[in-house]
């Protein structure tokens, strides 16, 4: 009897679900609700046949494996201990190739702290070498310094009333006026009328300068005489485009020392008279260690909205970018590589990484 019973509960475990939804309408049976599911599932959990069996040992390995994939190099719980002694030894390395790259030892040594401070007792994955999780760490704290507030001019532009006012400030021979000269350039390209405002009254030949740029343009240019005041001359340059509906006005200003106080006095003033949408520190890619300070002081001094790094056409590997951008935590706009109008390029981040590292 019990044989009977056990070759027919073969017969059930062998069909398919077609074959058992079938069987029951064909009996005109009531469909046993809480019978079907179950007898579903055990058709469908049949080992396939050449399937190989793994061992216990095998399984456990394959389910680690799986889990790495999974895991963040930097936090994995099973990896192997961050020693500080190897961990000092490959951050110098690093901070060199940084200081090679003109970042100011400041910035690259507050840049290790950080990473130091990020990895120190950390486990990492057996599948990475230590030296590339903390190339990798020093790569991110470089990233995320450079990403800060990113910057597209072209986005902010739009959402500004016209006349905008941009002014342009920074040491001596960064770059202010020839920068001027290339925005003035594309901002012209994009269908946009422009005035420059000639507020470099301090230096011999300043206004000449930028006059030479305006008539090669075809850009309207508001000057005085030397030593004029130079917030008066972005005065009366606003007052012009507001009066001729022009869309921007490109104040250019004196080089400064950032020790010279008079100078960055006089500064101040222009930027209170002329309430400028975006201050821009024009910053020469060469400055080094002096980066820093000068940063600083013209952050202090007005707010800077963002940075114009120039000359990275020259040898230096653009450090100075990143100085700047960690000291005042503000977004570099635009590169400039080069003495022609159309030298100047938006910023990213992941090209100044490859430059600093490759
Ligand atoms: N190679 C190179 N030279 C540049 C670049 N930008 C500016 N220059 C040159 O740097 C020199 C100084 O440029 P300016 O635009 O006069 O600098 P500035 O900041 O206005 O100078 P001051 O008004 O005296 O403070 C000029 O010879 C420019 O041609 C650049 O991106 N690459
Ligand atoms: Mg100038």
């Amino acid at each position: 009897m019990f044989n009977n019973l056990k070759s027919k509960l073969k017969g059930f475990f062998k069909k398919t679900p077609q074959d058992l939804e079938e069987k029951i309408y064909e009996d005109k049976e009531k469909p046993d609700i809480e019978k079907i599911p179950e007898a579903v599932e055990t058709v469908k959990v049949e080992p396939e046949p050449d399937v190989p069996k793994l061992s216990r040992r095998e399984r456990i390995k394959a389910e680690k494996e799986k889990k790495k994939e999974s895991i963040d190099p930097l936090e994995a719980d099973f990896g192997k201990k961050i020693k500080d002694k190897d961990l000092d030894n490959i951050l110098d390395e690093l901070e060199i190739i940084l200081l090679e790259a003109d970042v100011a030892f400041s910035v690259a040594e507050e840049i290790k702290k950080g990473v130091w401070e990020n990895l120190t007792g950390k486990k990492y994955s057996r599948k990475f070498r230590l030296d590339e999780i903390v190339e990798m760490a020093v790569r991110d704290a470089v990233h995320d310094v450079l990403k800060i507030n990113e910057f597209d001019f072209d986005e902010w532009m739009k959402g500004i009333e016209k006349p905008l006012v941009i002014m342009f400030v920074g040491i001596n021979g960064t770059g202010k006026t020839t920068a001027i000269a290339k925005m003035a350039n594309r901002l012209q390209k994009d269908g946009n009328t422009v005035v420059m405002a000639a507020c470099d009254t301090f230096r011999a030949g300043a206004i000449e300068q930028l006059s030479v740029h305006a008539e090669r343009l075809g850009t309207k240019i508001v000057k005085h005489a030397q030593d004029a005041d130079p917030a008066a001359v972005a005065y009366d340059a606003i007052e012009h485009a507001k009066s001729k509906r022009k869309d921007v006005v490109l104040i250019d200003t004196a080089g400064r020392m950032q020790t010279n106080n008079n100078l960055i006095e006089e500064m101040k003033k222009i930027a209170r008279i002329s309430k400028p949408d975006l201050k821009i520190f024009v910053g020469d890619s060469l400055a080094g260690n002096d980066a820093v300070e000068q940063a600083k002081v013209f952050n202090d001094a007005i707010g800077v909205d963002a940075i114009i790094l120039t000359k990275i056409d020259t040898d230096a590997k653009g450090g100075a970018a990143l100085s700047i951008a960690h000291t005042i935590g503000k977004p570099i706009a635009f590169v400039c590589d080069g003495q022609e109008y159309e030298d100047i390029q938006k910023f990213s981040a992941e090209w100044m990484l490859d430059r600093l590292f490759d």
